[in-house]
């Protein structure tokens, strides 16, 4: 039985419900401290930080499997740094205690491009480059990763983890991060508003299409153990892009969309991350492809988008 926790997030919607079609909606039970109106199966309200309400639920529910998706992000984490490390520190630290006493198979634990800081190559960026980020989110994604290593060293617990980029999808909205503007984008284009961008034109980032990110996660997890040669966190990439870029392949099917650029504090952010991935050791041990480029997911995030919409102003006449 898997638990996740952040399950009404951006990534945690979409990978519940890829469990759930996987392993069968009894056999997941979805944590957050708000349901999704629209969630269906096994939800408990749950705040991570609290130890004894996580204990409850594991035992309550017989868990073997958890995903960790709870955290404060890059952006928002700026805002209020001791209190997202407090946060983002906590929670992980009570999902591998419990892990640890409960012996839970295995333990997925998200880090993020925003472990790498300024003095990284920036294009291609190693595996194995010096972390020195710049966001209190990324100390604590770098942090976490060490920890969960230390977990799998120490206690053999079977932690797994990938740094996500940026991770696009139509399903459900990102909250807080500096990558949030190539979701932000498409919602705006489909509804025929102009997009003011918060970062410059020529910004590239890493990206990843969320079939792409929940794929990788799910092949990460079935992985045999003893294929797992990273146990930080593995570098996977998907595909990169700048916000221009992004606004050309939108123009394609949207002639009239215009984008305009005001760069605000999440542009430093922004610009001491990596502009893309390489991630030979997650090709190499897992065999990890992506599958979508910028025009298909392009494509795919406006048709989606269109329906979404159509729908919704259908139910509101
Ligand atoms: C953020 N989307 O912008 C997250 C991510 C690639 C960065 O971890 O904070």
């Amino acid at each position: 039985v898997i638990l996740i926790t952040g399950s009404s997030g951006q990534l945690g919607t979409v990978l519940t419900e890829k469990l759930q079609e996987k392993y069968g909606n009894e056999n997941i039970i979805a944590t957050d401290l708000r349901k999704n109106p629209t969630f269906n199966g096994v939800f408990e309200a749950l705040d991570v930080t609290d130890f004894e309400a996580i204990k409850a639920i594991v035992v309550k529910h017989k868990i073997t499997q958890i995903y960790h998706l709870a955290a404060i992000l890059s952006a928002n984490g700026e805002k209020n740094p001791l209190g997202t490390w407090d946060i983002n520190m906590k929670t992980f630290f009570n999902v591998l205690e419990i892990s640890k006493t409960y012996k839970i198979n295995k333990v997925f634990f998200p880090s993020s491009i925003a472990v790498f800081g300024n003095n990284i190559e920036r294009s291609n960026t190693p595996q194995s480059s010096n972390l020195t980020p710049s966001t209190v989110y990324g100390i604590s994604k770098a942090a976490g990763e060490n920890w969960g290593k230390y977990y799998f060293d120490k206690y053999g617990l079977d932690v797994r983890s990938l740094r996500y980029p940026g991770v696009i999808g139509y399903q459900s909205l990102p909250g807080g991060g500096t990558t949030d503007y190539a979701v932000d984008i498409f919602h705006k284009a489909v509804n025929n508003e102009d997009f003011d961008c918060f970062l410059n034109a020529e910004t590239e980032l890493p990206m990843i299409y969320m079939d792409d990110a929940i794929r990788a996660t799910l092949e990460l997890m079935e992985a045999p153990k003893e294929k797992i040669t990273v146990r930080t966190s593995y570098n996977i990439s998907g595909l990169s892009f700048t916000p221009y870029q992004l606004s050309e392949a939108i123009k394609k099917n949207y002639p009239a969309f215009r984008i305009s650029y005001t760069p605000d504090f999440r542009q430093e952010i922004a610009s001491s991350w990596p502009m893309s991935i390489d991630d030979s050791e997650a090709k190499q041990d897992w065999n990890w492809k992506p599958a979508f480029n910028i025009e298909s997911m392009t494509e795919i995030m406006l048709k989606n988008l269109e329906l979404k919409y159509k729908k919704t102003n259908n139910l509101l006449i």
